[in-house]
């Protein structure tokens, strides 16, 4: 049925987890760069060695998202409190091949990635005879297929079992209740066993589908950032022979991922320079780090966006799931606000950002004192929204 006028049209549900509390990990082979990665995004000191294996137990911490609207909130507010969005990250054992039997650090890597909510798949495209690569040779579009298809023969050993369960009971067992789920695994198993593919390749199940990729969370399922760790000298020039190939790659078979290239190398050599240093340094070499392009792209890979409540007291981001509509954004603040809900005024943050600030504050200022409390609440990329509600 179509909507109705004025309504909005319905989302298809979301694969992946529920909840704002969600992780992306650094997965890849062994002694490509991951840690190093993880350190200069997190300003962390895990270990990064040159030996395959340096990371046993995976590094966990959280970088703020970099946002201009949240900048300028606290230059204006001037708040006592900050709070930004953060991302957070885990840097992941090296996976070999044949990981999903046991071989290298073997099964530990499965909940360590079953515990993260998307993925940053780490390729070396660096060449360096000193930094040993398990595979002998630099090749990431075959190091990016050995990955997938440790994931997709972990999957492949997940579905097994959970589709003779669903047969005893829903086929031999009659209980008529499971036939649905029972189909849809079927389904599910004919793509990633028969076709060999990953889960998120696919792009229409349905919301039934969803409902059950969402029950077992496999790890195909996760959406992957490509990221193409280069030298120092390719990152600057743009250019290695290897780009193009995993572009290629990619768009073949998980189209409409990003695919992302950065060198570790320069990223930390920046990190351990001062301020004016990093600038005059880009300036000279042309470039810049692409690190906030990273954590933005990681953060949204997890459907995850946020609002802002600002002032002088507080300017804080709130998390919320991709989607989540102004009632239930306001009851993140609190259930009050979502029960009390009247509505939400928007207004473009340029529009604000450029000649509203005195204004905007008027506004607030005058329905403050006509009900008892407001939240101004910057939603999504450009919205300045003004959630009203009585408590
Ligand atoms: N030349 C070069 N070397 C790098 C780069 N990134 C990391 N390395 C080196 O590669 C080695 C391995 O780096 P790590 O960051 O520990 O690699 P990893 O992927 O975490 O390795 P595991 O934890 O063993 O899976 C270290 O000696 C790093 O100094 C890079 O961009 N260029
Ligand atoms: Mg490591």
């Amino acid at each position: 049925m179509p909507p109705k006028k004025g309504e909005a049209p319905k989302q298809p549900p979301l694969i992946g987890r529920f909840g704002t509390s969600l992780k992306i990990g650094i997965v890849g082979l062994p002694n490509v760069g991951k840690s190093t990665f993880f350190n200069v995004l997190t300003k962390s000191q895990a270990a990064a060695e040159n030996f395959p294996f340096c990371t046993i137990d995976p590094n966990e911490s959280r970088v703020p998202v970099p946002d201009e609207r949240y900048d300028f909130l606290c230059q204006y507010h001037k708040p006592a409190s900050k709070v930004p969005a953060f991302l957070n990250v885990v840097d992941i054992a090296g996976l070999v091949k044949g990981a999903h039997s046991g071989q290298g650090l073997g099964n530990a890597f499965l909940s360590h990635i079953n515990a993260c909510d998307a993925i940053f798949h780490m390729t070396r495209s660096f060449d360096d005879e000193d930094i040993i690569h398990v595979e002998g040779n630099v090749d990431p579009v075959r190091d990016i297929e050995i990955i997938h298809e440790e994931l997709r023969l972990k999957d492949e050993e997940m579905i097994a079992p959970i589709i003779d369960k669903l047969e005893k009971v829903a086929v031999r067992g009659g209980d008529k209740k499971l036939k649905p789920e029972y189909d849809i695994m079927l389904k599910i198993k004919n793509w990633v066993v028969e076709e060999k593919k990953h889960v998120r390749f696919y792009h229409d199940w349905n919301d039934k589908e969803i409902d059950v990729l969402n029950k077992y969370l496999f790890l195909t399922s996760k959406p992957m950032i490509y990221l193409v760790n280069l030298s120092e000298k390719d990152y600057i020039r743009k250019k290695n022979k290897w780009l193009a190939k995993i572009k290629e790659w990619v768009d073949a078979h998980d189209p409409g991922a990003l695919v992302i290239p950065l060198s570790g190398a320069f990223e930390s050599k920046l990190l351990d320079m001062e301020e004016e240093e990093k600038i005059k340094c880009c300036e000279e070499q042309k470039t810049q780090s692409v690190l906030t392009k990273i954590i933005k792209a990681g953060y949204a890979a997890l459907q995850l966006e946020y609002f802002f409540t600002a002032g002088p007291d507080e300017v804080r981001a709130w998390t919320i799931r991709k989607g989540t509509k102004a009632p239930q954004a306001a009851g993140k603040i609190h259930t009050d606000f979502e029960k009390g809900f009247i509505m939400a005024e928007v207004m473009k943050f340029s529009d604000f950002k450029e000649e509203g600030s005195e204004s905007a504050a008027k506004v607030c200022f005058y329905i403050l004192k006509k009900i008892k409390e407001c939240h101004y609440i910057c939603l999504g990329a450009v919205m300045y929204v003004n959630i009203i509600v009585y408590i």
